[in-house]
């Protein structure tokens, strides 16, 4: 544990002012403040961070294009245990914490789930005492800003950086690494044996900028280095004997620039064009390079034996857009190492595990092999080879065309992403039980019936420390004070507040806590949106990305349904609802963002007709990201996790929610079904289609939307809505949303389940009336989501992917 005095810490905060600004305090900014703090605490852990550095043990490292961080210094503050003397420390000095929490810029580096896990798994692998480091991209602007400008999402550039550093990074200019795209491959005798030469190539420099990760109330400060791209400086001591010369004329040289500079400003360019999905790959391969590199870098300087890699490292890839890391280690292993092709290829398949996040096709990456080939002609000959080889393997053992065909790596002029991954890895994990066995039976059968020990689930998890203790001090309080802090490192534990479900004292409590989380974010709704709405109604809550398959259509029809309701019968006994929404649309995705359109549209109706004031609400959200969510989800008192069953591969909210008293409304997709194993049926609302009937439609067919319409009277009013002009200021998004329910047959069967979802949506506003009985199901909720914090997760990936078979395994982390 780290101590600092209140007193030593006003020392350290002054002269830090001194020494970066030159200026008494009184006179800082709130950011000139944040980056003091920011100062002192980076010196206070400087001494581990270069501690943990020095690795002895196996270190895990896991590579993400997307690490969605939320803002770092009340978590690190609570992980380094020293809030308090701070608190009271910068109050002496006329400053408030909180305030300086609150002006703290939200790192626009990840954009959903995936992102976020990636965050929650580097707070858990330093808080077990795990050797573990993430490598990503430091994007300029990262993932655009989502603005409403007349319903409408608007993308505008995200300019977090805006003091062009970021307050926790670390730039180390003497560990920046070159990497090369384009140019000519060939071999040529060298003291005769052969070399591959790389000449003309374009080199980028990849300048490191490291964030130290904190564990909790431990002495473990791990790193997460993240590359920018620049033109490699003058003084840039690796070779570029062999580039391309863009000295020729001004002109190119700002070309160079531009080339350089592109690859790390946005995230996720727009890849609905040839010039965005270029950009993609160029990044994939940008961060990877460097990271593998790094890592190679570092272990020679250990001396260590390169065979002995897959015992010393483990690098782990975050869903497909890493998967270069094969053959760039590959590279590394057969051109610098001078290995044969069989030692190479057996150390790179024992050192790389994978993670697959979703089954849906269109985000299981595919490269046109053209491109792979003209911007990374090294790396595309030893794919080439992997797919050639893998070939022989399928041909010896399998007649059936298609099924070589369908697992092969190179297919019909595309590098296939993911089958480059479960080739190359000896782990192929899932994220929840359910879509671990969906990959199993359905998605890449042929790749399991082939190689079933490499296939294994890990359950996704969240950081409780972030999503509870941090964002919600009182319920955290309250726990503790009935069963004691055990439950803070050993969330297990929190199975025993099931002793008070019958407890009524406790109970209120638990509803206080929540009536005071729901004035909170009613004070954020009514300044930002001025918007009036009630603690006191059902606060329902929908917070993801905008994905047609996770349906926040399906909730926006039931809600028109109530609307409905209401206004032909006035004097009916209704629940007051506020339902909540908070998503962004992927900028190339429009029925996404006519869906956004529409219930930004239909909030208007509602909350302009005095006919239904005091029983209906309806928020969008701007900008939904990290910190909006530990404002939001404190507050909700329902969980929609409506998905299409089978589609959602885990899901991390529905975790957060249940962990702070949400009852869930759930299909049983995704990690629901394991909630539901938990909590049972009984403490849960669930509808719609099971798996199986989903798969069923999905093979024969047999599912008419259209004759939903007709048959359903309420539905096809709610449908028609749409596009008869009920709904004021919709037009051609109306239309769209229309058509994807009518036209094309509504492929996510949203008209299928929603019956079936009005009948939970009126289960759960009876229930709601009976207070003590919701609140035994919300306390019954709390007590069981231990099993979700991600330090479980992680304690999960290091003993059955990472350390397995490792000797030192015990050594390397905490139980
Ligand atoms: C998402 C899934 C979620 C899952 C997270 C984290 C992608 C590609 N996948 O269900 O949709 O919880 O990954 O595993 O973002």
């Amino acid at each position: 544990m780290i101590t600092i005095s209140k007193r030593k810490f006003k020392q350290n905060f002054e002269s830090k002012m001194y020494s970066l600004y030159a200026q008494p305090i009184n006179e800082a900014s709130d950011e000139q403040l944040l980056n003091v703090l920011a100062g002192v605490l980076k010196d206070l852990i400087a001494k581990r961070w270069v501690d943990t550095k020095i690795d002895k043990e196996k270190e895990v490292y896991y590579f993400s294009i997307e690490f969605l961080l939320g803002r770092q210094l009340k978590s690190n503050l609570l992980n380094l245990g020293v809030e308090n003397n701070i608190r009271e420390g910068l109050k002496e000095l006329g400053i408030n914490l909180d305030d300086l929490i609150k002006s703290e810029v939200d790192p626009a580096l990840g954009n959903g789930g995936l992102g976020r896990l990636a965050a929650c798994f580097l707070d858990s692998m330093a808080s077990v005492g795990m050797s573990g480091h993430g490598y990503g991209i430091r994007y300029k602007y990262g993932l655009f800003k989502q603005k409403f400008v007349n319903g409408c999402q608007v993308e505008v550039p995200d300019n977090w950086l805006t003091q062009g550093n970021y307050l926790w990074e670390v730039v180390r200019p003497n560990k920046a690494i070159l990497v090369k795209f384009e140019g000519d491959v060939y071999l040529e005798e060298h003291h005769g044996s052969l070399k591959v030469i790389h000449k003309n190539y374009i080199p980028v420099m990849a300048m490191p900028y490291d964030i130290p990760i904190i564990g909790y109330e431990n002495d473990c400060v791990n790193t997460l280095r993240l590359w920018k791209s620049e033109i490699p400086r003058r003084d840039f001591g690796q070779t570029t004997a062999n580039a391309r010369n863009y000295s020729a004329s001004y002109e190119e040289a700002l070309n160079y620039k531009y080339y350089t500079e592109e690859i790390s400003q946005v995230l996720y360019p727009n890849d609905s064009n040839y010039a965005g999905r270029l950009l993609r790959l160029k990044q994939e391969y940008f961060f990877v390079s460097a990271g593998i590199q790094d890592i190679y870098r570092k272990y020679k300087k250990h001396k260590f034996d390169i065979h002995e890699l897959p015992n010393k490292v483990a690098i782990h890839i975050n869903d497909t857009h890493p998967a270069l890391c094969v053959p760039e280690l590959m590279r590394i292993l057969l051109d610098i190492e001078g290995l044969s092709w069989d030692e190479a290829w057996d150390i790179t398949r024992n050192t790389i595990s994978y993670t697959n996040h979703t089954i849906m096709s269109e985000a299981m990456e595919k490269w046109p092999t053209e491109m792979v080939k003209k911007l990374l002609p090294r790396i595309y000959m030893i794919i080439e080879e992997i797919d050639r080889r893998y070939n022989l393997y399928l041909n010896s053992k399998y007649q059936n065309k298609d099924k070589v065909n369908n697992m092969s790596i190179i297919n019909n002029g595309m590098v296939n992403m993911a089958n480059l991954c479960i080739v190359s890895s000896y782990s192929v994990n899932g994220v929840a039980k359910l879509h671990t066995n969906l990959l199993e039976k359905e998605v890449l059968k042929d790749f399991y019936e082939d190689e079933p020990y490499k296939f294994n689930n890990k359950t996704n998890g969240i950081a409780h420390r972030r999503w509870l203790i941090s964002a919600n001090p009182q319920l955290s309080g309250l726990i503790t004070d009935l069963i004691g802090p055990d439950w803070k490192t050993e969330t297990f534990k929190l199975k025993e507040l099931e002793l008070y479900k019958n407890d009524n004292n406790v109970l209120d409590k638990l509803d206080n806590i929540k009536y005071d989380n729901k004035v909170l974010l009613s004070n954020y709704i009514k300044e930002k949106y001025s918007i009036d709405v009630d603690p006191n109604s059902i606060f329902d809550v929908q917070v993801k990305r905008l994905h047609a398959y996770k349906r926040q259509l399906l909730n926006l029809l039931n809600i028109m349904t109530l609307y409905h309701k209401i206004l032909e019968n006035p004097n009916m006994d209704v629940q007051p609802r506020t339902f909540i929404f908070g998503a962004k649309a992927a900028p190339g995705y429009y029925l996404a963002k006519c869906i956004i359109k529409t219930i930004n549209s239909v909030a208007d109706l509602i909350n302009n007709d005095i006919r239904v004031k005091d029983k209906l609400k309806v928020v969008f959200i701007e900008n939904y990201g990290v910190s909006l969510a530990e404002l939001i989800i404190p507050a909700a008192n329902v969980s929609e996790q409506i998905s299409t069953t089978t589609k959602e591969a885990s899901g991390t909210s529905n975790m957060k929610f249940m962990m702070n008293g949400a009852l869930t409304m759930a299909t049983l997709d995704g990690a629901n079904v394991e909630i539901c194993e938990l909590v049972g049926k009984e403490n849960m609302f669930l509808f719609g289609l099971t798996a199986e009937e989903v798969l069923n439609y999905n093979k024969n067919g047999g599912y008419s939307s259209i004759d939903l319409y007709h048959t359903n009277l309420r539905l096809k009013q709610v449908v028609d809505d749409l596009v008869n002009g009920f709904i004021p200021n919709l037009g051609k998004e109306g239309r769209e949303v229309y058509d994807s329910l009518i036209t094309y047959n509504d492929e996510y069967f949203v008209l299928r389940d929603a019956n079936d979802y009005e009948r939970a949506q009126r289960e759960l506003s009876a229930l709601y009336k009976k207070k003590y009985d919701w609140n035994r199901m919300s306390l019954i909720n709390i007590a069981n989501s231990g099993v979700f914090s991600s330090d479980r997760t992680i304690k999960e990936y290091g003993d059955d992917i990472w350390f397995k078979g490792c000797e030192k395994n015990e050594k390397m982390y905490k139980l």
